[in-house]
């Protein structure tokens, strides 16, 4: 049974690789899971066979068999549970690995979520110049936090974990903020240096890479 994550058909960052299924795909080729990826519409989100696999019309979607998952934390745990490679076997430090997952999707990436909603979605709001500021210090804040823990280690706990890989999957939002902080530009360097990394940035850039000419 092939293992089928959902993607978007046209991912607005243009092959950027941070619309979610590259964290996905980044967790697969960790495991080294082969994996055929359906690609969806804005329209087919929204619609009732997509809508069946995610409640909330979004992508990525997890199939294997009988299985179906939707948000990338679950899915990630999911693959990590089941294959070597993403969690340690000890069990003190795979419940750090999981707490750090979890910190990246519940406390680091809220705010940088928020601060994207805030450039994009409101930008041209009234209100905008004045909330601005507030925004980017509460990711600045947190990015201080996470920083100061990470010190001069490689990844967050030890050996690289599912942990990382949704940590640095959160970070390459605000990678352009990093220059502040040195060492955690230099952790999300290494995590898109890790192969299973550039195989998925490679498939979701297959995909989304702007046509010929249009860079020019
Ligand atoms: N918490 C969800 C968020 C999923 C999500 O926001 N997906 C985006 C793409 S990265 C999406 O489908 N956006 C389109 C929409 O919400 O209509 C997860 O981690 O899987």
């Amino acid at each position: 049974m092939t293992i089928t994550i959902t993607a978007f058909e046209h991912s607005p960052d243009g092959g950027k690789g941070l619309a979610r299924d590259t964290r996905v795909r980044w967790a697969l080729e960790e495991a080294g899971l082969p994996y055929a990826v359906r690609l969806v519409s804005f329209t087919a989100m929204k619609e009732a066979p997509h809508l069946a696999l995610h409640p909330f019309g979004q992508i990525p979607t997890y199939e294997d068999g009988d299985l179906a998952l939707f948000e990338t934390g679950a899915i990630v745990f999911h693959i990590a549970q089941h294959h070597k490679g993403l969690l340690p076997d000890d069990a003190d430090a795979r419940a750090r690995a999981i707490t750090w997952l979890f910190a990246a999707l519940n406390t680091v990436e809220p705010p940088i979520l928020e601060l994207a909603t805030a450039r994009i979605l409101e930008g041209d709001k009234p209100w905008s110049t004045a909330r601005l500021p507030l925004v980017e210090e509460r990711v600045r804040s947190r990015l201080g936090q996470l920083s100061r823990r990470l010190g001069d280690a490689d990844w967050l706990d030890g050996a690289f974990s599912a942990g990382d890989l949704m940590m640095v999957s959160v970070l390459l939002r605000v990678k352009a903020m990093l220059d502040a902080y040195p060492n955690l530009a230099a952790y999300v360097a290494r995590g898109e240096a890790r192969p299973a990394y550039k195989r998925a940035f490679a498939a979701q850039w297959a995909v989304n890479k702007p046509p010929v000419g249009a860079l020019s």
